[in-house]
């Protein structure tokens, strides 16, 4: 698909159509340039008219093209733009919806432009480790100027036509209207066709950057050695201070630098990853979802409560359902205050607070769950508890209706064989806090329904998440790789490292916390509940000295002032601990061992090369349907730093084979790797 060429009297017409989201491949680019001089030929045509799909502008550059010969094919992008620019005649944008990237760019090498109010305009690129790669960096700050341009293209984020629109001075958009944009452009295209000279933003004057220039130190610390921002910081303030010709090659040199770099590369790998986590391969594509106009949650705990507000900030009805009026009190307080904190920020209105909390109805008897079509369960995680819940539900709610477990660890076959619908019985575990993090595990249980793992996936997106199939296993695959990164990280401490090394090094590395920082405000008692209960049910398994006798001398973490590291009272920074320097040293005299210091680099190796390696066994148990998801799963929902694609995309970037001998170093003769690393090691392979 490509373009259409319509007239309207003295206008001529060319649309952009190239489902799904109008992506400027290379056929697009043709069809422009091929219908701009059909209209520049015609004496019939005065001006032209350059549009999209309702809905859809363009979304930019086709990114799968990148990197490939047609990415550079004549004509190229930027040709487009400036055959656009030096028309002979008013090239006049009509843009609803989606205006992105390229499509903005191409945007701003027409003469005019007119908008819809709701339509989103934005330069994402960074967003894929790039920056605008045809102008953006140099027309947009001529446009709105140099400082809203910055903070549009270093964030990456859209801003409506209608907020674009009150920028004070800005040149970008000509007309905002409502209804058909294509008429109102047409129409405003007869207006001026006999205006000149022709206005090109290129002639347009850059304010000071002076402002922009002090972006650049938070802008930084931000980032964590993430590029591209800075990159398009630099090419901002260049459009105040150097020639427009001369901006633009900067430009188009530092897109090809970033394009070649192995960050760009993972955003664009993670770019995909996402979209492919929806795609469920061995579940017919005509699978239809049931239909969720209901929702109920047992439990009103802080994982119930969060889940809850995911639906109800969807607009879908929420009955919670818990066991004493107290603690039901206690739940609908936090939605409240959850809500009313975003209120007194200034980010929800007051009207919006009430009508989400309308749409929740409390309740103390499991009955009212029978007229819900998805009942989410977040109750204490024990199996015991578990079960009796899901047995009450069973006989509760209305057939069809689809029984999700939240456990973030638990069977779910185990949970589903207590119902006489283990069909409709699907683990849907969100991460804490559940109405802010982004990932959702959909757990496959031996019996799920097609049209119920569909069904939780689709509500998943619906709801804003990030979701991802898991099968059944102890931790799912988010938290049994964790807990391999976890050991990592005691390994070092008993091997002589301290905590603030380790978490720098992996901070360093691009996670915005380290272990025993994250251990430190999750609450250290919760893994040591744990453990506990571990050693009851296996008294022989290996006890952990180190974080037990933490726990013991009651050093929670920032809940109780003091955990890895002390904090001050109100204060969340994390101090190096002289008692937890004295608890490494009596653990190493203990054990005959000695305090050493370790290299960044190892650090960061044996803790995501760990992930790497219980990630492959998952990967080869079929828990995980592709590597990708799994990358998926600790981009959304773990911290990894989304510059370096996920787990499973650095170990292909380092090299598979060099993962593995870096874990044989650091593990004992009697450790066994993966056998898919090995295999894909001794291949010299990446995982698919
Ligand atoms: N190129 C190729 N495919 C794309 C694409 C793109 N730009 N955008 C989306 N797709 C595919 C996507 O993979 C999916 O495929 C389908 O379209 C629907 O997408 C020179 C160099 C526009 C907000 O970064 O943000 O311009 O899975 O599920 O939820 O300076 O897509 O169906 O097979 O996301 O409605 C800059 C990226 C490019 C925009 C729509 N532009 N896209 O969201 O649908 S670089 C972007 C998005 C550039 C210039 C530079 C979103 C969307 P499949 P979807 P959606």
């Amino acid at each position: 698909m490509s373009t259409e060429y319509a007239l309207d009297g003295p206008v001529a017409i060319i649309r952009i159509e190239n489902p799904p989201v109008n992506g400027l491949g290379h056929a697009v680019r043709e069809g422009i340039v091929r219908d701009l001089r059909r209209a520049l030929e015609s004496a019939d045509v005065e001006a032209v008219v350059l549009t999209g799909r309702p809905g859809f502008f363009s979304a930019g550059a086709d990114i799968t093209e990148f990197g490939t010969p047609k990415s550079a094919a004549e004509p190229t992008l930027v040709d487009v733009i400036a055959a656009l620019d030096a028309a002979g005649k008013p090239v006049v944008a009509a843009i609803d919806g989606t205006c992105f990237g390229g499509g903005l760019e191409l945007a701003l090498g027409a003469h005019y432009r007119v908008a819809t109010a709701a339509s989103k305009l934005g330069l994402p690129e960074v967003t894929l480790g790039l920056v605008p790669g045809a102008g953006g960096t140099q027309r947009l700050p001529r446009a709105v100027g140099p400082a809203v341009a910055a903070e549009m293209i270093t964030g990456g984020k859209p801003r409506t036509a209608k907020a674009l629109a009150g920028v004070e001075g800005q040149r970008l958009l000509d007309r905002v209207v409502d209804g058909d944009v294509v008429a109102a452009a047409t129409a405003f295209a007869r207006e001026i066709a006999a205006v000149r000279p022709l206005p090109r933003v290129r002639d347009l004057a850059v304010g000071g950057v002076d402002e922009v220039s002090a972006m650049r130190e938070p802008l930084r610390r931000r980032s964590r050695g993430f590029e591209a921002p800075l990159a398009a910081l630099k090419l901002v303030e260049l459009s105040g201070t150097a020639p427009f010709d001369e901006a633009l090659a900067e430009e188009r040199r530092t897109f090809l630098e970033l394009m070649g770099g192995t960050q760009s590369a993972a955003l664009r790998h993670a770019f995909f990853a996402e979209r492919a986590a929806r795609k469920i391969p061995d579940v017919p594509r005509e699978t239809q979802p049931r239909p969720v106009e209901k929702v109920s949650v047992i439990g009103a705990g802080t994982m119930g409560g969060g889940i809850a507000m995911n639906f109800l900030n969807a607009g879908i009805p929420v009955v919670i359902v818990e066991t004493g009026q107290e603690a039901l009190d206690r739940g609908l307080g936090i939605i409240r205050r959850n809500y009313q904190a975003q209120v007194d920020k200034g980010k929800l209105a007051a009207e919006v607070l009430e009508r989400r909390m309308a749409l929740l109805t409390p309740s103390l008897d499991y009955a009212d769950v029978s007229d819900s079509d998805l009942v989410i369960e977040a109750v204490f995680e024990d199996m015991g508890v578990k079960r009796e819940v899901f047995t009450k539900l069973d006989a509760a709610a209305k057939p069809g209706a689809i029984l999700a477990s939240n456990t973030s660890t638990l069977d779910v076959d185990a949970i589903a064989a207590v119902t006489g619908r283990p069909g409709d019985v699907v683990g849907m575990h969100f991460f804490s806090p559940a109405n802010v993090m982004k990932l959702l595990e959909v757990v496959r249980g031996a019996e799920t329904a097609d049209d119920v793992l569909v069904t939780a996936m689709s509500v998943g997106q619906r709801v804003g998440k990030t979701a991802v199939v898991s099968g059944v296993c102890d931790g799912f695959i988010g938290n049994r790789m964790l807990a391999e990164y976890r050991d990592a990280a005691m390994a070092l401490l008993r091997a002589g490292a301290s905590p603030a090394e380790v978490d720098s090094a992996i901070e360093g590395f691009g996670f915005a916390m380290g272990p025993f920082r994250m251990g430190d405000l999750a609450g250290n008692d919760i893994s040591w509940a744990i453990r506990k209960r571990r050693y009851a049910e296996h008294p022989d398994s290996p006890r952990d000295e180190i974080s037990d006798a933490l726990c013991e001398l009651g050093r929670f973490g920032q809940k109780t002032g003091a955990g890895w590291y002390d904090y001050k009272s109100g204060s969340r920074e994390a101090i190096p601990s002289p008692v937890v320097d004295e608890l490494l040293t009596s653990y190493h005299e203990k054990h005959g061992t000695q305090r050493r210091t370790f290299e960044a680099e190892e650090i960061v190796q044996r803790l995501v090369f760990a992930l790497v390696d219980e990630g492959a066994r998952i990967l080869d148990e079929g828990i995980a349907l592709r590597a990708s998801d799994i990358d998926v799963v600790y981009l959304a929902g773990y911290g990894f730093p989304r510059h370096r694609g996920g787990p499973m995309h650095y170990a292909n970037t380092v090299g598979t084979a060099n993962v593995l001998a870096a874990l044989r170093k650091f593990h004992d003769d009697g450790w066994e790797p993966a056998p898919l690393l090995v295999r894909l090691a001794d291949e010299s392979a990446n995982f698919g």
